[in-house]
């Protein structure tokens, strides 16, 4: 089997739950005895900045990190997507865990079938944005500014100058704001003709076609089959929702869940 997990946002200090790492721990370690493969789609940690690596905080993450370690070890391919929180990895993540880190969206064969594989955060059609009230308009291009500056190497280069201790509490506390506004204020499915991914998808259709096109980011769960046969597919997540989805050999897509217990 081939298993798609994302939004774990591992360490979010908008969440006081010591066993969610252990957690997310077990579910690996669970789909690992079937997985040949395992893609993990963005934001997976809720805030990964390898400059701040020596700082002792990154203990934390041990259990996950040795637990990445030893299924790439028995041969399990984990295939790391950044997303928008885990952007500021430059080879230490790799190194330490043997995972494929992929820096942008793929287009790959995963089980005999065409998939498109990413985070999600900034994929929105050109032509969707124009057409928006410019309210929304607003919003996304504030998102998008700061996800430029995000990913501008410049900027990275320049963040890596504040001292550890003090990027740290930025980081987590930027990335507990935007948890804490998006639990206040959920934002559900909103419809095949104002989803962005789902525009994304239906964009991207018109110039190639796909089997799959396989998202996080959003925190909401969708199995949805375009006019072209090509599926959308959103995971949910692993913060709240509990949900991944699973691939036989055939190319057969499935989401799940796993049972909310103790949470
Ligand atoms: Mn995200």
């Amino acid at each position: 089997m081939i298993y798609f997990l994302s939004d774990a946002h591992i360490g979010s200090r908008a969440m006081d739950n010591p066993q969610h790492q252990l957690r997310f721990v077990g579910l690996l370690n669970a789909l690992a005895q079937d997985a040949t493969a395992i893609y993990l789609l963005g934001d997976i940690f809720d805030f990964w900045s390898e400059y701040v690596w020596r700082d002792k905080s990154k203990e934390e993450y041990s259990p996950l990190l040795d637990c990445l370690k030893e299924l790439t070890g028995r041969g399990i391919e984990i295939h790391y997507f950044i997303g928008n929180h885990d952007i500021w990895t430059y080879g230490e993540l790799a190194q330490r865990t043997g995972v494929t880190v992929h820096r942008a969206p793929e287009v790959t064969v995963v089980a005999g079938k065409r998939c498109m594989l990413a985070h999600g955060d900034g994929l929105v059609p050109k032509e969707y944005i124009r057409q928006s009230p410019k309210e929304i308009q607003r919003k996304i291009r504030s998102f998008m500014r700061l996800r430029r500056l995000f990913h501008n190497p410049v900027a990275q280069a320049l963040f890596r100058l504040v001292p550890p201790a003090l990027g740290n509490r930025l980081g987590y506390n930027w990335a507990k704001n935007s948890r804490l506004k998006e639990l206040a204020n959920p934002c559900g499915y909103k419809g095949e003709n104002r989803e962005e991914l789902v525009l994304y998808a239906k964009d991207q259709e018109q110039n190639r076609h796909l089997d799959y096109y396989i998202f996080g980011h959003r925190h909401i769960e969708l199995d949805l089959e375009l006019a072209t046969g090509a599926r959308v597919v959103i995971l949910g997540d692993c913060f709240r929702q509990w949900t991944y989805a699973a691939m036989d050999e055939q190319g057969k897509l499935e989401l799940q869940c796993i049972q909310e217990q103790n949470n």
